[in-house]
């Protein structure tokens, strides 16, 4: 039978992540060592563990049918791949770093300075792009301590929080591009394979939705209703339902995690009274 081979990153920063939202679309994996290959019990499917640098070029080859990995690393390696989906986990940024005292001025700053980076290739386009003729100096690891030892004169790395740079005297100064996980499909999949992509893609995006939106309930004073459904869009439209009380009823429906304080915030301004925000197991979107 034909099975769908997805390649995850082995050990690191999104191999955990990767494996929760596949068990929570409801795969099993057996033989989940992670030596090299986990077969589902429950779906057609096969997990290839590998480095996460080697994942765009497997997937390009068709070796694996689809990958997850950091748009950063995939954008890195220049294969012309179908992003399937974004999924919202190891989210960072890119971004150029100088010392701490450096009077920064604009892009301009790095025309003939040194740069070292791990991600030469997304550099050199922003550098072409915004034509800057600076230099590339390629390390991999350990990026953030390349200009305290007089390496380069600034740095092209992954920043999260921050506080790499903060702890070795360095400050952001150009964010080049945003990255989170994404799930990257190969050209080469059979009609098939095609097919159990769609699948398995449906139940992503069931679990995506799921953690993005919570169902929400409340009790509303019915000269206010007009209002408070204003601000809760829900699937179709909120579902209202009277309360035993005369002049109140109950108000159901689902907001999405983004809009979560903002539609908190207007609905206790409007008289909301009540509030229960529930997690939702599954959303079928
Ligand atoms: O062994 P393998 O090659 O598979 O793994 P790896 O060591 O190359 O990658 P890994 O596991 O470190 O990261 C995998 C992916 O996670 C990256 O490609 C990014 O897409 C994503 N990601 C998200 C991050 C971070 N956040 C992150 N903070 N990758 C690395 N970092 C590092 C960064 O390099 C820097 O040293 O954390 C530091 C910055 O963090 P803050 O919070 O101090 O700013
Ligand atoms: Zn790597």
């Amino acid at each position: 039978m034909e099975k769908l081979k997805i390649a995850i990153q082995k050990s690191g920063r999104l191999s955990e992540k990767s494996l929760d939202i596949i068990s929570e679309a409801g795969i099993n994996l057996v033989n989940g060592s992670r030596k090299l290959i986990s077969l589902s019990s429950n779906f057609p499917l096969e997990i290839l563990y590998l480095r996460d640098d080697d994942i765009p070029q497997y997937v390009a080859d068709g070796v694996a049918d689809a990958g997850i990995v950091g748009e950063n690393v995939y954008m890195e390696a220049g294969n012309q791949l179908e992003i399937l989906e974004r999924l919202g986990f190891a989210r960072c940024r890119l971004s150029l770093a100088v010392p701490k005292s450096t009077e920064y001025n604009g892009p301009v700053y790095f025309a003939g300075k040194k740069i070292a980076t791990s991600y030469p290739n997304i550099l050199q386009s922003y550098l072409t792009e915004n034509k800057i003729p600076a230099e590339i100096h390629v390390i991999n690891g350990s990026v953030e301590i390349a200009t305290g030892i007089g390496l380069a004169d600034a740095i092209f790395d992954i920043v999260s929080s921050g506080s790499t740079l903060i702890s070795n005297g360095l400050k952001e100064v150009e964010r080049v591009m945003n990255s989170e996980a994404v799930l990257l499909a190969s050209p080469l999949m059979n009609i098939k394979k095609k097919e159990i992509t769609g699948e398995f893609l449906f139940r992503l995006r069931t679990v995506l939705a799921s953690r993005n939106n919570k169902y929400i309930l409340l009790n509303a004073p019915n000269d206010k209703l007009d209002q408070i459904i204003s601000v809760l869009p829900g699937m179709k439209s909120p579902t209202v339902l009277p309360l035993a009380i005369e002049g109140w009823s109950s108000v159901h429906s689902v907001v999405n995690e983004n809009d979560f304080w903002q539609v908190i915030g207007k609905l206790r301004e409007y008289g909301a009274e009540g509030i229960l925000v529930i997690p939702i197991e599954k959303m079928i979107v």
